[in-house]
């Protein structure tokens, strides 16, 4: 099927072909850990990369193989790799770009266990970083040193829903020769592709829309085909953090309905969000879609859509937030975003727990701040729920 030709709805359900070589219509699982040789002379000629084929599963797995395909696809990457979690692609990509002694520039503000791997990175492996206003082109000039080797953001940045103007920040590091790396989790390509905007890597927790059931721990990785082979023979085949090919079913599964789960979640977060606003006991929403938004321009300019995520501060302390969580009978107290159950979460004492207080508030992360994962519950029901909570402040 050509890549071109068709729309993001038909290539989440066929890009790539189903990997079916006896015309089932879902793709086969190939549950195997490795893969048998016809003759040993076969295994030393697929071992010596001059005959094509499987070999054993932590190198390459035809279930997983075609999720890599139909993500590359949808993210508009020329290939895709895949990961036994976000972290592990996350880590994959910044162990394959660096080496001691280089310096990452990132975006101010990212999920904690990103923001806990560059600490890593740097008091074991002497790998600096950097967190700039990724808006502020003379911030990123100034922070950019010859040891740079990578710039990593987050669009929306995980969980202040701050949002970067991802072409404008390309611009600075083309001029550079610097390659940018964008998480985009929260969107999920149907709601944005940042190859298409000049980003050179993806990175994604697919946990969460790509998965959107809350039953896989996924990432994934799209760039350059040659970017893709230098980290599935290195950080990928190496250390090991590869997907399992049931976790690759269960995404392909998953990104079939990946368009009309992602139109529900937006429509659903465009109501919560404009009846959180208005609530007496809400301080201020951050949710890309609200005209007033600081970044409504950049949503317009480069998301088909403002996702399905709302963070809001309350008028009121930590324990105040707590008890709103407490409260909640339908909404799931949890972490992890995207699944088709609403959750909530307060980022301060949970997914942002690890950083330390000072590096939180710079990031904007007050104690009084709650993040909602808005899921595909009818949204009147979401509402009744969160709106009793604020009520009994
Ligand atoms: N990148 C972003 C933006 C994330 O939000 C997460 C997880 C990861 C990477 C890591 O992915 P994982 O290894 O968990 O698949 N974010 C979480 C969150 O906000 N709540 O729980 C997990």
């Amino acid at each position: 099927m050509s890549k071109e030709s068709k729309h993001f709805d038909t290539l989440a359900i066929h890009a790539g072909g189903s990997a079916s070589p006896d015309g089932s219509l879902t793709p086969p699982l190939y549950q195997t850990s490795t893969f048998t040789f016809e003759t040993a002379e076969q295994g030393e000629a697929r071992f010596a990369g001059i005959e094509e084929g499987y070999i054993y599963s932590r190198l390459g797995n035809p279930t997983v193989k075609l999720l890599e395909e139909r993500i590359a696809i949808l993210e508009g990457g020329e290939a895709g790799l895949s990961f036994g979690s976000g972290m592990a692609a996350v880590s994959a990509v910044l162990f394959a770009v660096t080496k001691s002694g280089d310096h990452i520039l990132c975006s101010q503000g990212l999920y904690g266990c990103t923001f806990g791997l560059l600490q890593m990175m740097k008091e074991k492996y002497n790998i600096e970083h950097d967190f700039s206003d990724m808006n502020e082109e003379e911030e990123i000039l100034s922070k950019l040193k010859p040891n740079t080797k990578l710039i990593y953001i987050e669009t929306p940045i995980n969980p202040t829903m701050k949002l970067i103007d991802l072409q404008k920040v390309v611009q600075i590091a083309k001029s550079k020769g610097i390659p940018v790396v964008v998480d985009n989790t929260f969107c999920s390509p149907y709601l944005q592709k940042p190859i298409t905007l000049g980003c050179d890597i993806v990175v994604h927790s697919a946990t969460k829309y790509i998965g959107g059931h809350g039953d896989v721990i996924a990432g994934l990785v799209v760039g350059k085909k040659e970017f893709i082979q230098q980290v599935a023979m290195t950080t990928k085949k190496d250390i090991g953090g590869i997907m399992s090919p049931f976790d690759a079913w269960l995404l392909l599964r998953g990104l079939k309905t990946l368009p009309v789960r992602m139109d529900r979640h937006c429509d659903n977060a465009e109501k919560i969000a404009s009846l959180l606003k208005k609530h007496k006991n809400i301080e201020q929403i951050f949710y890309p879609g609200d005209t007033e938004h600081s970044n409504y321009g950049i949503m317009k300019k480069q998301m088909s859509k403002p996702g399905g995520l709302i963070s809001f501060t309350i008028k009121g302390s930590k324990k105040d937030a707590q008890n709103i969580l407490n409260r909640l009978q339908l909404i799931k107290i949890a972490v992890s975003l995207g699944d088709t159950e609403t959750l909530i979460q307060h980022p301060a004492t949970m997914t942002h727990a690890v950083v330390p207080e000072e590096s939180r508030l710079d990031m904007g992360i007050t104690d009084n701040l709650i993040r909602l994962s808005v899921g595909l519950e009818a949204w009147e029901d979401i509402w009744e729920d969160l709106n009793q909570a604020l009520n009994r402040m």
